[in-house]
């Protein structure tokens, strides 16, 4: 790494020890860097990096909530406001017991330069909670996201920071959170959270907005190579929110995903996951994968094991981070890959992206190729700053045109940067100048 990078990498690890997911996301920017530096000493002139990584403001706080059996619980609530030189702090809310303070500033870190990548005027912002839904009542749920508000609501507002979902956030966690918000505030501030209903305030689109983006990138990316997602064989890993309509698209598009997954195993369909029954299983039943290959003759459950095992010509990661390793990443190089685009946010562990690079694998790194849903969140602030509710094609139609825009950046900012083909390195440079060039113009604040 060049030295005035290491210096400030240094210090990063320095400040924030125990905080592995958090380190690794500052490396992966950083090693991106270099030659951005080489251009714009001012950057590192007025520690641009530095500013970078230490969040504007990080939040902190008890969650206190009665259970069904009437038993006081308590978990911890989060929001890392990270930067907002571009526009109000924006990004999701993540409930999962594994959520701590490094993993939400991970994904803040993330999120500021994806939604610079965007071209929209959103800044980066992450929260959420150790709650986990899973095997939680609707009332327990619903207790729980207004103990969440009733602290969260006096830190956001349309024009501070507006939070959306991420995993064990949609529609329901959504709605409980805005009704708890609306509620106190008496105000009905609909740009306040994106991800709402549509009859609500929410886009239409949003819903799809993830997992469709992301097979539009793999897309753009394999055209480049005078390819399409036409007939190919995919895996997507996850059955949530991005996983399904990733793999809603993926079939829109002529391919076939013969294998998806949830935290307790995978479940393998030769002849293409039945998206409705997947719904079913995981959306309305919020049940266990195993349940698809209990009713589906063609698919077979896989309790341990990996998914990446199966093989196939286009891999999306759709579940969590460091979800498919090295030895992973060779197995499916192995068994014939072409392209990786991250559903998820940094699914791919370093090592693994290296194996995929040497192998000329087209890799579409989360801060691109995820960036459809915060985008299409912008869309729903738009709407909702002017009180109007665009038609699903014109919305679909902005996603489509935005995704198209952010592939341009990241293949143009790659050659600019004398590194054609490198989508890693074309999110995190075009994603990082345009942020800096706001920081610096802002003074030091
Ligand atoms: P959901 O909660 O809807 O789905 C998450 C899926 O991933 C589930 O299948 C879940 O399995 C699985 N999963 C979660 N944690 C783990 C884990 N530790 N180990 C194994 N499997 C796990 O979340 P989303 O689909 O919204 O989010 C998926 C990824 O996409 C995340 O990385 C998120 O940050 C990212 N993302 C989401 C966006 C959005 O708009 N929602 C936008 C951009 C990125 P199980 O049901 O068993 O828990
Ligand atoms: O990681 C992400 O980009 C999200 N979870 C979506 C954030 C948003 O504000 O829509």
């Amino acid at each position: 790494m060049d030295s005035r990078l290491e210096a400030v990498y240094v210090e990063v690890m320095r400040r924030n020890p125990g905080e592995p997911e958090f380190q690794q996301a500052v490396l992966d920017v950083f090693e991106s860097l270099g030659p951005v530096l080489d251009r714009h000493p001012e950057y590192t002139e007025a520690a641009v990096l530095e500013r970078l990584c230490e969040p504007e403001r990080q939040i902190i706080f008890r969650v206190p909530w009665v259970d069904d059996s009437g038993r006081i619980q308590i978990n911890r609530g989060f929001r890392v406001e990270f930067n907002s030189a571009l526009g109000p702090y924006k990004g999701g809310l993540r409930f999962h017991p594994s959520v701590n303070v490094g993993i939400v500033k991970f994904l803040g870190f993330e999120q500021v330069f994806k939604n610079s990548l965007t071209g929209m005027p959103i800044g980066g912002g992450k929260g959420g909670s150790d709650f986990d839904p899973r095997g939680r009542s609707d009332g327990e749920v619903m207790r729980f996201c207004q103990s969440f508000m009733t602290e969260l609501y006096r830190h956001i507002g349309e024009h501070t920071d507006v939070p959306a979902g991420d995993i064990g956030v949609g529609r329901r966690e959504i709605g409980y959170l805005f009704g708890q918000y609306k509620r106190i505030t008496n105000r009905y501030e609909s740009g306040v959270l994106t991800g709402k209903g549509v009859t609500w305030g929410g886009s239409l689109v949003r819903t799809e907005a993830t997992g469709y983006g992301t097979v539009l990138f793999i897309e753009e990316m394999l055209r480049t190579r005078g390819l399409t997602i036409d007939g190919k064989r995919v895996i997507v890993s996850g059955s949530g929110n991005v996983a399904t309509y990733a793999i809603a698209k993926v079939h829109q598009l002529g391919g076939r995903v013969v294998a998806c997954s949830d935290s307790s195993g995978y479940v393998v369909d030769e002849s293409g996951i039945d998206l409705n029954l997947l719904r079913d299983v995981k959306e309305v039943e919020r049940s266990r994968i195993s349940a698809y290959a209990d009713r589906r003759e063609s698919a077979r459950f896989v309790p341990d094991g990996s998914i990446w095992d199966v093989g196939a010509e286009v891999a999306l990661p759709c579940a969590t981070q460091n979800e498919l390793d090295e030895s992973q990443a060779l197995s499916l190089v192995r068994g014939g890959l072409l392209a990786v685009a991250e559903g998820a946010n940094m699914p791919t562990t370093p090592a693994a992206v290296r194996v995929l690079g040497k192998a000329g694998v087209l890799f579409g790194p989360g801060k691109a190729a995820n960036a459809g849903g915060v985008a299409t969140s912008a869309l729903e602030m738009q709407q909702n700053a002017s009180r109007d509710a665009w038609t699903e094609n014109y919305t679909e139609q902005r996603l489509t045109e935005i995704m198209v825009a952010i592939h341009q950046r990241c293949v143009e900012t790659a050659d600019e940067y004398g590194q054609p083909g490198n989508y890693v390195s074309g999110a995190n440079i075009a994603g990082f100048v345009k942020v800096a060039d706001a920081v610096l113009a802002l003074g030091v604040i």
